[in-house]
This record gives C-alpha cells, structure tokens and sequence, in this order.
C-alpha cells in the first residue's frame, strides 16, 4: 500500500469525556472527524506506541463500527502500526480488550501497547443514535487525563493525517491473518475468536466447578440479560457452555448494531424484560416464578446490574459484598484483598467493609481510569462504581460479566452444604440482608435529568457552589423543610490528589455532608452526547437494625426534598421529574 497525506483542519468539541468521546452517529460521519481524532490520538502516544506497535481495535458491535474500523486500519498502517488486532466482526467487550492488552500474545510473540475501543457503552446506537471511540494504555486502563488532554489539544490544531487510501478492506468477519506491505514495511490485520482470551481469564479467577454445582442445583434459577450487546458473546460460552445453564436462561444475548432499538442500560428502568422476568415489574409480571438470580449487562458488557428473586441490589451494595466475601470465595483472592476504592458518588457501604475488615481504602472521582493506577501500584483488589460498574485488579476496566462470577461464587460457597444435602436455599436477598444486619445499610438513590439545558445546568451548579459559603443558612433551609433531617456539617468540590503519581483532579461533584452521615452529591455527566446530564446522589446511613427494612425511596424521601428544592432543580431544568431513577 501507498501512504497519503490528507490536509485537514481542527473539530470543535473533541474533548474525551469520563471514558472517550461519544457522539451522534451523523457527527461521527462528517468528514474527517473520525480521522481527526485517531490522528490526535496518535500524535499523544510516545513514537515506540505507534511504529512498530501491535494495537487492539474493536467494541460492542454498534451501528458504524465496521466503517469505524476499517477507517482505523488504513490509518494505522499508515501511521507505521506493525499490526491490528481485531475481534471477530469487530466484537469485544470493554472489559475483554482490557484482558487481550494484559494477557495476549501472538503467534510471533507480539505483545499490544493499547487499544482503540468503539463504543458508547450504555447510550442508543444505531444510525440516529450514538457511536464512541476511546483509547486505552499498556496496562489495560482507559488513558489517563494527561494523555486525553494531550489529545483534545491535538485535535484543536491538527492539520493533516496519513492513511493508506488504496489498503483493501478487510473481511473482519473471517478469523486469519491477513498481510500487507507497506513503505515501512510489513502491516498485518489479524482477526481471532473475540471470548477465547476472555474466557481463559475467568477460567483462572474463578472456581468453574463450583459454579457449575449452583447452576445444576434444580432450585437455584439463573437469567441472563445482555440487552442485545457485545456481552451476548460471551454469555453463551460462558453461562450456557462452561457454567451448563440452560439455554432458555440467556435473554436478548444475540448482539446487535442497534441494541434491538433499546437502551443498553442495566438498571430497573432499561432492563425491562429481565425486571419483568425476575417480578420486579410495577406493571409487566412475566408469569411463572422468578428465578432465583438475575443479571443484566450494557452494550460493552462493563457494567452489571445482580437482582435476586424480587429483589434489587444497588452497584454500591454489590461491591461491598463482594469486598466482604471474596477471600473465601474466590480463588483469585485467597490471599486477601490488597485494598479496596469506590468513586465519590457511590455510597460508603464499601467503606465500612473497609473498615470492619481492616482494608486499605481510597475514594476516587468518577470514571475507572482513576482505579488504574492504584492496581498498577499494587494498593487496591476490589473496586466499585454506583452506575453499575464493579471490578478488580484482573484488568484495568469495570467487568460486567467478573461481577456475575463473583456474585455466583458467592452463593455457591455460602450454599455448599445446600448443594450437598438438603439445607436450605441462601438466597441473593437473604445475603444482602444478612450484610445489612452485620455492617448497617446505606439507603440510595440517583436521579438523572437528562439532556437538559446546558446552561441552566451550569447556572444551578453554580448555585450550589455559592451555598457552600453559606452553611448556617443552607441548614436554616432545610430546617424550614424538613426539620428532621440533620445539619450539613461540610460542603465541598470534591478535589482528588491520585496517591500514586500526584496528579490533582478537580470539580469533581459538588458534595454535602450531614452530621449523620448522609451525603447529596451533584455532578453533572460525562458521557452524554447532547445537551447536560444532572446527576443527584442520594445517600443515608442506618445502623439500627430494626430501621434497616424500609422501602428506599421512602426512607430517602425528605433527603430527596431538600435536594431539589435546595437546588431549585424544578425552576432551573423545569422538569418536575427525573428521566431515570436508579
Ligand atoms: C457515567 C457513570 C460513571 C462511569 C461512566 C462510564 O459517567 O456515572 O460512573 O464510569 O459513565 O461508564 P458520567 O460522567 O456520565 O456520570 V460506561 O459503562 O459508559 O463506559
Ligand atoms: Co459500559
């Protein structure tokens, strides 16, 4: 192939938000701005990254993936990419490229520095909707702040790429390896099985058998719902092949480019087939009884929602029950948790697991490039985000389906004299209450406004921040609502200090903290693709046993008033209700 240099000038709006950059398919079409942004991208690595490099680009199969892909080789070629590395129709997980960077060798010994990812993770795709392109480090781990800056700076001044225009397309539908010969040399595209890797790696964590043991006992049920994304690809060889689930468990597991025209949102309001299924539906009842563990993933199949029969357990639970099980549970960790991080927003369930257990602990801000590099220095095992993100230390992403294996680990270790006689059943709820009664339960609830007026999202920030100076009066307000609701006793911009490199981060979210523990945060979204996402954390702590049983919403309900009217979140969006409550 022959190298052109195609002149081009700098896109507004480029700037990598929580994980990449998303945007509206028709943006990502308009000429150059994919190139612009690959090219910036190329232009932030160290030269060793590029020339002579092995890279890694796939994703959850959405609507101009295959373009996206094809755009991306030429250019890597171009730019001197020794060779590609692409999952079966352009198919792996987030969590799965973060595995193939760490733990992947090629025929030839090959190694990948990094890894392009195609995706928008939980928004719509298809071709109205979203696409997303984010790039991801040596270690697994979406790049850090220093190198998306580097890039958003790149893209507002670039002038030219390079690109093989005459490169034929490449059939990514084939596993093989197909060889070009460039100036530079040799450029290989080779395309492999996308769960093989992936599967190994879990393989090596959990115990299979015993997993296998819960699945075959006959009133222990299992669904599985992948919302029609990349996470399908994995859920059979997984669930129904190694694990011998039946078929008739795996729900929407057939990925498609468009998420079957639905959002691949594992939360109560998306996932509305497996909430039916597990008879947690206000309105749907899918009739029959409910199996006895549900799970739901997003369109990359990082995130994880775990419900039980009717029942729900909140992110910000699960990643405390996980800390507080895995030793006996999971092999990976049979020599204990190193330490243990949730970011701001997610409630301190984790932090009293922390310290119950004498664990190192670390809150972070939001977006799981800030885990990284606490696992890169060996400081933290188990980590955990509220919006359906939980991980550890196996890869440098949040793992949809991990998160499955470990809650399953768990009840099969907490039902091995079940699985073996005839106690009964321990059940997904009965493990969270029983977690609740030992640690105390954190009640929680996030409300997202979403697409909303931009500046009126800035204006009630703003707000918020003014009336940090002024706590006497912001509890004098509050008295006038709600006078049983405590005093805020600190308010702040959540700032973090990463212990491990230096590096500061701020305006992190807007934080209150009452004297009892109770928190509100507000943060306004990284990853929409239109217009402002407010996002509302709400948080409370209940110790008293005989106080830890109610109906969340209700047991938030005063918290949530003073909120919004606190925020004057009614008169700056004019919504009178959320777009979605998780
Ligand atoms: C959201 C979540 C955040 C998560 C991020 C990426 O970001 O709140 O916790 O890490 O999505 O997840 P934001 O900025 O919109 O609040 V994923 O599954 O979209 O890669
Ligand atoms: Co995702």
């Amino acid at each position: 192939f022959k190298v052109s240099l195609v002149s081009t000038s700098p896109i507004d709006g480029q700037k990598p938000g929580t994980s990449g950059l998303r945007k509206k398919v028709k943006v990502f079409k308009q000429p150059n701005y994919l190139e612009n942004f690959v090219q910036a991208t190329f232009n932030a690595l160290t030269t060793e990254k590029v020339k002579g490099a092995t890279l890694v680009v796939s994703g959850d199969g959405r609507y101009y993936s295959e373009q996206a892909i094809q755009i991306i080789v030429k250019m890597a070629a171009a730019n001197g990419v020794r060779r590609v590395w692409v999952g079966q129709n352009s198919l792996l997980s987030t969590p799965a490229v973060s595995a193939i960077i760490r733990e992947r060798v090629g025929a030839d010994g090959s190694k990948a520095t990094g890894a392009f990812i195609l995706t928008a993770s939980h928004n719509p795709g298809g071709p109205t909707e979203d696409f997303g392109i984010k790039y991801n480090m040596e270690n697994g781990g979406p790049a850090p702040e220093s190198i998306t800056d580097k890039i958003y700076e790149n893209t507002k001044t670039i002038k030219e790429y390079p690109i093989a225009e005459d490169l034929p397309r490449v059939d990514i539908s084939t596993i093989g390896i197909t060889s070009f010969e460039g100036p530079e040399g040799k450029f290989d595209v080779e395309v492999f099985d996308s769960a093989d890797d992936y599967v190994k790696l879990m393989k090596s964590i959990f115990d299979f058998e015993s997993i296998k043991k819960l699945l075959s006992y006959p009133k222990f049920t299992f669904c599985y719902d992948a919302l029609h994304g990349v996470a399908g690809a994995y859920a059979h060889r997984i669930f129904v092949e190694e694990l011998g689930a039946p078929e008739s468990s795996l729900l929407n597991c057939v990925p498609k480019e468009d998420f079957g025209g639905g959002h691949p949102d594992p939360n109560l309001t998306y996932a509305k087939e497996l909430v039916a299924r597990m008879g947690l539906s206000k309105t749907d009842d899918a009739g029959g009884e409910p199996p006895e563990f549900g799970a739901a993933a997003d369109g990359d199949a990082d995130r994880n929602m775990i419900l039980g029969k009717r029942f729900f357990v909140t992110p910000s639970d699960s990643v405390a029950i996980i800390a507080a099980n895995a030793v006996g549970a999971i092999p990976y960790f049979s020599s204990g948790l190193k330490g243990v991080a949730r970011s701001m927003p997610t409630s301190a369930a984790l932090d009293v697991v922390a310290k119950n257990l004498g664990l190192k602990f670390f809150e972070v801000p939001t977006g799981w490039k800030f885990f990284g590099n606490l696992m890169d220095a060996g400081m933290c095992s188990v980590c955990g985000e509220e919006s359906f993100g939980t991980g550890s230390d196996h890869i440098r992403e949040k793992d949809g389906i991990w998160a499955v294996l470990a809650w399953l680990s768990i009840l099969a270790h907490k039902n091995k004299e079940t699985l073996d006689g005839n106690a009964k059943l321990v059940t997904v709820e009965d493990i969270v209450r029983q977690h609740w009664a030992t640690y105390g339960r954190h009640y929680y609830t996030r409300y997202d406004y979403e697409n909303v007026d931009a500046t009126a999202a800035k204006e009630l920030m703003g707000l918020l921040v003014k009336l940090q100076s002024s706590l006497p009066e912001v509890n004098k307000i509050i008295k006038g609502i709600h006078p049983e609701v405590a005093n805020v006793a600190s308010a702040d911009e959540f700032e973090y200090k990463d212990p491990v490199d230096g590096s500061v981060s701020k305006h992190q979210g807007i934080r209150y903290l009452f004297e009892d523990g109770s928190r509100l945060v507000f943060r306004l979204s990284g990853t929409g693709s239109e217009g402002a996402t407010i996002r509302l954390y709400i948080e409370q702590y209940e110790k008293d046993a005989s106080k830890i049983g109610r109906d969340s919403q209700d047991a938030l309900g005063p918290l949530v008033d003073v909120a919004l009217k606190l925020s004057k979140m009614q008169e700056f969006t004019g919504r009178s209700s959320p777009t979605v409550i998780t």
